[in-house]
């Protein structure tokens, strides 16, 4: 093997090897899971873990209404112990778990060396009971190959903020995210807000307000050190729009995103509440408008836009859209696209526009021990797509070595969204290869 052919790692000329080694490569390289809604257990009752957590994820609840009588407001009556013991019945007992999140939770209980198919909880909960919220965060971001999580950072959640004003959380391995999603979704809530907090804010988005909204974003970001600003729009989001919405992106959120060099994440096309009843679990989908984050993307050159949509109908469009725009960055299959079928769809369009200039995924995940099955779902999907893609260079006449592989997937998985967020110094050691 002469040197250059050792600095470039192992050739691979045969399909077998390209697919063996994109594999391992996928499961070996750590992931830095840029949005989630995790907390550190410094943050008490916002950091969740445990089996009733686990069972209670809304995406359960919405497929346990299905399955039994019970009513949104009986279940919600309920406690929370009653609620995880009547999904576990109603979905893993008296039915199959094949959905996505229930075999997601099979997938947690073996990967913690519990018997998924118990007919009650017993077991679970006394594996959980015999162990530490912080002991369970060293577990689990080992097992899962997680180097870090950002979370969503709320500032007008009155116990979070209450969190934040008494220091920064210690846990490095928890990065912030400032969500605003009360101040450009809902003016009339986020000035309540604003003016207890004694900003001088008026129920018009006038110039007076936009400078205390400015001075309010300000702060939090000295508070939180985000690594972007993030807010999520229903699906007939417009831009521009003579609208409080349209008003504080343009005077408060694009100038703050320059001046502190952050990217600004917009999450496109949730619409709240569909099913009121259902409470976290009762929001759907809708197809938006692509030519509204086109039009941001040109009129803002200087702005970097972290984006994602939630309609399957959109991903086509979006990537196009990442062509015409280098200050767009596809990122994540997200909530309902976060199923296998859609990911590896996604993730295949994705390379065959893009190349490896996206971020693919990110958890979402709410409970800690999500991470147990949202990311190797997802490796497995992209280890997938990618070998694939790889297997198409190696026929078309051009051989690809580890070390390459190792870089693309390093990409992927850190590197494209720490380069964007301009935190290249925290990009991940390279796992052995
Ligand atoms: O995916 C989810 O769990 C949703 O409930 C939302 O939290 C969504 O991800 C969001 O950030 O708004
Ligand atoms: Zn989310």
């Amino acid at each position: 093997m002469t040197d250059q052919d050792r600095s470039s790692g192992n050739t691979l000329t045969r399909l077998e090897d390209v697919r063996r080694e994109t594999a391992r490569i996928v499961a070996e390289t750590a992931i830095f899971d840029m949005h989630t809604h995790l907390f550190p257990p410094a943050f008490g009752g916002l950091s969740r873990w445990g089996i009733d957590n686990l069972l209670t994820y809304h995406y359960l609840v919405a497929e346990v209404m299905r399955a039994t009588d019970v009513s949104p407001e009986q279940f919600r009556q309920m406690p929370r112990s009653a609620q995880a013991d009547l999904i576990w019945d109603a979905l893993f007992v008296r039915s199959t778990p094949l959905s996505e999140a229930t075999r997601g939770v099979v997938r947690v209980l073996s990967a913690l060396g519990i018997d998924p198919a118990q007919r009650d909880l017993r077991q679970a909960r006394e594996f959980f009971s015999d162990t530490t919220a912080e002991a369970q965060v060293d577990l689990v971001f080992d097992r899962a190959g997680v180097s870090a999580v950002v979370m969503t950072n709320d500032p007008f959640d009155r116990t979070e903020s209450e969190i934040w004003r008494r220091g920064r959380p210690a846990d490095s391995r928890f990065k912030a995210a400032l969500r605003i999603d009360p101040l450009l979704n809902e003016w009339d809530v986020a000035r309540q807000t604003l003016s207890a907090a004694g900003y001088a804010v008026n129920a018009q988005v006038d110039k007076r307000s936009i400078a205390e909204a400015r001075r309010f974003v300000d702060e939090w970001i000295e508070r939180m050190d985000p690594l972007y600003l993030a807010v999520s729009l229903p699906d007939d989001f417009v831009w521009p729009e003579d609208s409080p919405r349209g008003q504080l992106i343009e005077h408060v959120v694009l100038p703050v995103c320059r001046d502190h060099r952050l990217p600004f994440a917009m999450m496109v096309g949730v619409r709240r509440a569909v099913n009121p009843a259902l409470g976290d679990a009762g929001d759907g989908v809708g197809r938006a408008d692509v030519s509204a984050i086109q039009r941001l993307c040109r009129l803002h050159p200087s702005n970097r836009f972290l984006v994602t949509m939630l309609s399957r109908e959109n991903q086509h469009e979006l990537c196009v859209a990442a062509r015409k725009f280098s200050n767009l960055m596809p990122f994540g299959c997200w909530w309902f696209l976060n199923n296998p079928s859609i990911v590896s769809e996604i993730t295949r369009e994705r390379l065959e526009l893009l190349g490896p200039t996206f971020v693919p995924q990110h958890s979402d995940a709410r409970i800690l021990e999500q991470l147990l099955y949202k990311w190797p779902h997802s490796r497995r999907n992209i280890a997938d797509a990618l070998a694939d893609q790889y297997a198409g260079v190696v026929e078309n006449g051009r051989p690809v070595s580890t070390a390459e592989i190792a870089r693309d997937v390093r990409r992927l998985f850190a590197d494209n969204f720490l380069n964007w967020t301009g935190r290249s110094s925290m990009v991940a050691a390279a796992p052995a290869v």
